[in-house]
């Protein structure tokens, strides 16, 4: 092998080790630069007669050429390996299977709620909504609710800082009350006392109290129902309520009792307890609901006589009887959003 070749695999196996472009340059300065090995070879042709300058010429060029060419091909695979490292540190896998469509589901309080609306209009009552931010005389005055009663201080009810027209502070709504109170004005407004019929409606929605353990959350469900006209009794309350757990549950063998108690808003009032008369739950009274006849004041506030107009009225949480519909032992269960338990009630 001459000479020449010698340098030319030289060029060749120095240029494949390197793995820097800029190492690489430098390389190339060593033989093809103003000091470099062809360079000088170039120079030393001088000294030679005129026939063997051609010829000696002629193969130092090809030998350049040569080096020029194993220099281009280390670029090449260089620029190369660089895009290949470079695909390959952002390349997406697209042989990951896909995770398919997620079937969504009801919140098993929404599932209540959507049954009690449809129970309840399925004996005539009408469904009211409202805002759950109120004024202090819908969510209290208005339900004879006394100006120093606990639940109206800060300790048990959210405040907002924004004041109504009255100069009194707004307020989350502590019950669905004030959605009744709403109803039933607009209702006596409309009918303005010719002929007006009967105040039937139930309001479901969230409700907002400071308070929170096991069996409270500072957010919670309830409905209650309210029935106004000139012979509505306490046995149409009852018939009523005992319908209603009737079908939520789907079966008859229920005991309703009615216990005496105390609310601002009705008088008499009362507690609706319910016991199971056969299953797991058999035997233990369980409360239910609050009840009772209008209190003669919060019929006023309608702007209804007393003395013509007549009813009652109830309130249930949401939560509790969906936690004795399908068993389920933790109100906070409802919150905490684990998919494994909510998935449990898609399919009743
Ligand atoms: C409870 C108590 C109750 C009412 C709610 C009511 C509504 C109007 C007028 C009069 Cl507009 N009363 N609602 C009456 C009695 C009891 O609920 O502790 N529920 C869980």
């Amino acid at each position: 092998m001459t000479q020449l070749q010698d340098l030319v695999h030289q060029a060749e196996s120095e240029f494949s080790a390197i793995s820097q472009p800029a190492e690489l340059e430098n390389a190339k300065a060593r033989y093809l630069g103003k000091s470099g090995v062809i360079t000088g070879l170039m120079k030393e042709l001088a000294q030679l007669p005129p026939e063997a300058k051609r010829e000696r010429g002629a193969a130092i060029n090809l030998a350049k050429q040569g080096i020029e060419q194993a220099l281009q091909r280390r670029r090449d695979s260089m620029a190369e390996a660089e895009l290949h490292a470079r695909l390959a540190a952002q390349a997406i896998d697209v042989t990951l299977p896909g995770r398919g469509q997620q079937g969504g589901g009801l919140h098993p309080v929404v599932r209540s709620w959507m049954r009690i609306e449809s129970i309840f209009r399925s004996i005539g009552f009408d469904v009211a909504d409202g805002p759950e931010i109120e004024d202090d005389w819908t969510n209290f005055t208005a339900l004879n609710s006394p100006q120093n009663h606990p639940a109206r201080s800060m300790q048990d009810t959210f405040y907002v800082d924004v004041q109504d027209a009255r100069g009194q502070p707004l307020l989350l709504r502590t019950h669905t009350s004030p959605m009744q109170v709403r109803y039933a004005r607009a209702h006596v407004k409309r009918y303005a006392g010719a002929d007006m019929p009967d105040i039937k409606v139930i309001a479901p929605g969230r409700t907002y109290r400071v308070d929170s353990d096991a069996t409270h959350s500072p957010m919670f469900h309830q409905f209650e129902g309210l029935w106004i006209g000139e012979n509505v009794s306490l046995a149409d309350l009852k018939g009523t309520y005992t319908e209603f757990l009737h079908t939520f549950f789907e079966r008859d063998d229920i005991t309703l009792r009615f216990r005496p108690s105390y609310f601002p808003f009705t008088e008499p009032s009362a507690e609706i307890d319910m016991m199971f008369d056969s299953g797991p739950l058999q035997g233990r009274w369980l409360e239910i609901s609050g009840a009772g006849q209008v209190h003669p004041n919060v019929v006023r506030n309608f702007g209804l006589d007393p003395e013509r107009h007549i009813g009652f009225a109830f309130g249930s949480g949401i939560e509790r009887l969906t936690m004795l519909r399908y068993g389920v032992g933790d109100l906070r269960q409802f919150y905490v959003g684990d998919l494994r338990f909510l998935e449990q009630f898609n399919s009743d």
